[in-house]
């Protein structure tokens, strides 16, 4: 057990003072060999300065728009902005750095910089405006913030009228002018040792992409970060130095923390970082940078498939890749099949979460199955729990229930416990089952089944069966209020080009799913849509769906 906890290298204790109470953390193991860490560790000395001190920093370390570095090139870079950040910016270890910009090795040097010198690092999706980064900063109490100028805008708005009282430096990069922060680091002397944090000193700060009330803030450590990099990506995923990691997924969330900078930085491979990614652009950048690593949402790869079915040229531009990965959202087994058919890559997909850093279920290309997300990963361990926490049987539907090396700790919330229950288990939210074959299935967030006369429908189940109809590009299903049945399935549709939403395709479409599943889940009800609505990280907002938005 982690605690008590270690002395701590942090002058401002803010963090540590607002850590969950013992008897509320979630139990931590630590079992597999590469997981005895020592007591005390920075994670960028780790990820960064080690490669260089082994003779590693002439390898390329980040490509981006007009960008490409060394590892000690960006050590460098690192280091002066660091020496900004302390020297320039007044920065004390401890306190909290928001970071505001889309991905980019600016944006990947500015996090390294802040964890370096035993800041806090609270990254903020680009898309975010100033009422909800005022609620970061606040809740963060949010001293200095590093800002991509062309998103200054918003973050000015978030401080004005004196809210956002605590947050006192601002520094703006990309951007030419004299006190910028380009400009600024640049007059700073490369060279800085890191400070030598406590494994258990608060490294950053993740909000959840929550999707109603006041958002959460899971807070990790430096150790947290070192054992996400030791477990999904070193078992399952398995790059090499000669990898080129290229994605979607934003910095701020930590599915694109891990894959686009810490978990190629782990094995001192590269990444490209790109402030587009979607399905059209994230394509020629792949040819572009020549990745061989992709991270991304299943609806992206869903839509790229479709565009190199239909296109040859757009075929070719994904000709580098060899290891594609899903996560965010549950993998429908027809998009699985779309990729392979489009790119012969069989997708490693994973579930991970905010609270517990990274991918804790996943399968790797041998063991990848439609429809199914894998098994535990080495270093955790997985149960399925019913409601008083009692562990339930394969082929029954419970709660998903994790422990492992990272955890749950938020920040500060009351919330600590529904997410961390019985006996050290953290609840993810989702209702799975475990199947004949040890695999880990997929039903739906425990808050989205849908319960219809009487039966359960996982909503997810009849998306899956209705992508695999030609005439479906995209879809949602939710439960809709019914008086005789409480609710009933309805299905929001997104249709290919060419198809036509009218009442013979609704019918045809109901009786697909009759005859691909039970026919008591088919949609009742079912509306055509132009788009769904998403979350920043590709998520489908099915409470936007239900409220009828
Ligand atoms: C859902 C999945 C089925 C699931 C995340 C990888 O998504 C991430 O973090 P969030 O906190 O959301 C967590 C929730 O998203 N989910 C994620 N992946 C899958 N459902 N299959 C999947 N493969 O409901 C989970 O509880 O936004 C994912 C790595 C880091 C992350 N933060």
């Amino acid at each position: 057990m982690p605690l008590p906890l270690l002395p701590s290298a942090h002058a401002d204790t803010f963090a540590r003072d607002r850590l969950p109470p013992p008897a509320q953390w979630p139990e931590l193991i630590y079992e597999l060999p590469e997981l005895q860490l020592p007591d005390r560790l920075n994670c960028v000395a780790a990820l960064l300065d080690a490669h260089v001190a082994a003779g590693r920093g002439d390898r390329l370390a980040l490509q981006g728009e007009g960008v490409r570095w060394t590892y000690a090139e960006l050590q460098s870079q690192v280091d002066r902005i660091a020496r900004e950040l302390v020297d320039g910016m007044g920065l004390v270890s401890g306190q909290r750095v928001l970071l505001r910009g889309a991905n980019s090795p600016m944006l990947a040097a500015c996090w390294l910089a802040v964890v370096k010198v035993g800041g806090i690092a609270v990254g903020t999706m680009p898309l975010l405006r100033a009422k909800e980064l005022r609620q970061i900063i606040d809740k963060a109490q949010v001293s200095h913030a590093l800002c991509d100028a062309r998103l200054a805008d918003e973050l000015q708005r978030a401080r004005a009228d004196g809210d956002a009282p605590s947050l006192r430096e601002v520094a703006l990069f990309h951007t030419d002018a004299p006190d910028g922060l380009e400009a600024r680091a640049a007059r700073r002397e490369p060279g800085l040792a890191a400070l030598l944090t406590a494994a258990d000193d608060v490294c950053l700060m993740a909000f959840t992409s929550g999707t109603t009330g006041v958002p959460k803030a899971t807070m990790h450590f430096h150790r947290d970060v070192m054992a996400a990099c030791a477990c999904w990506p070193a078992h399952v995923l398995r790059a090499t130095p000669d990898d080129v990691f290229i994605g979607s997924p934003p910095l701020a969330f930590t599915f694109g923390l891990g894959g686009l900078l810490l978990f190629p930085f782990a094995i001192g491979a590269s990444a490209a970082l790109v402030e587009k990614a979607t399905p059209d652009t994230l394509p020629d950048a792949i040819a572009r940078f020549g990745a061989t690593v992709c991270f991304t949402a299943p609806t992206s790869y869903r839509a790229m498939a479709l565009a190199a079915q239909a296109d040859p040229a757009r075929r070719e531009k994904l000709r580098t890749l060899r290891k594609c990965v899903s996560a965010g959202e549950a993998l429908p087994a027809a998009t699985r099949t779309l990729w392979r058919e489009a790119t012969g890559i069989e997708i490693i997909d994973g579930i991970g979460s905010t609270e517990l850093l990274h991918i804790f279920i996943s399968a790797d290309e041998a063991h990848a199955r439609g429809g199914a997300t894998g098994v535990v990963v080495p270093g955790y361990r997985a149960a399925i729990l019913d409601e008083e926490g009692h562990e339930l049987p394969p082929g029954q539907v419970g709660r998903l229930a994790i422990k492992g090396p990272t955890g749950c700790k938020y920040l500060d919330d009351p919330r600590q416990t529904q997410y961390v229950q019985h006996g050290g288990w953290n609840l993810t939210g989702d209702a799975y089952l475990v199947d004949a074959d040890g695999q880990f299935v997929y039903q739906a967030r425990t808050d989205d089944m849908i319960i219809s006369g009487g039966y359960n429908i996982a909503g997810p189940e009849v998306e899956s069966a209705l992508l695999a109809h030609p005439a479906v590009a995209e879809c949602g299903v939710v439960g809709w209020p019914d008086e005789e049945r409480g609710q009933v399935v309805k299905a929001f549709v997104v249709l290919k080009p060419g198809h036509a939403g009218d009442d013979t395709l609704v019918r045809t479409l109901q009786d697909h799913v009759k005859q691909t599943i039970a026919p008591y889940k088919y949609p009742r009800v079912v509306e055509f849509r132009t788009a769904l609505p998403r979350t920043e990280t590709g998520k489908l907002q099915r409470f936007r769906l239900r409220q009828g938005e």
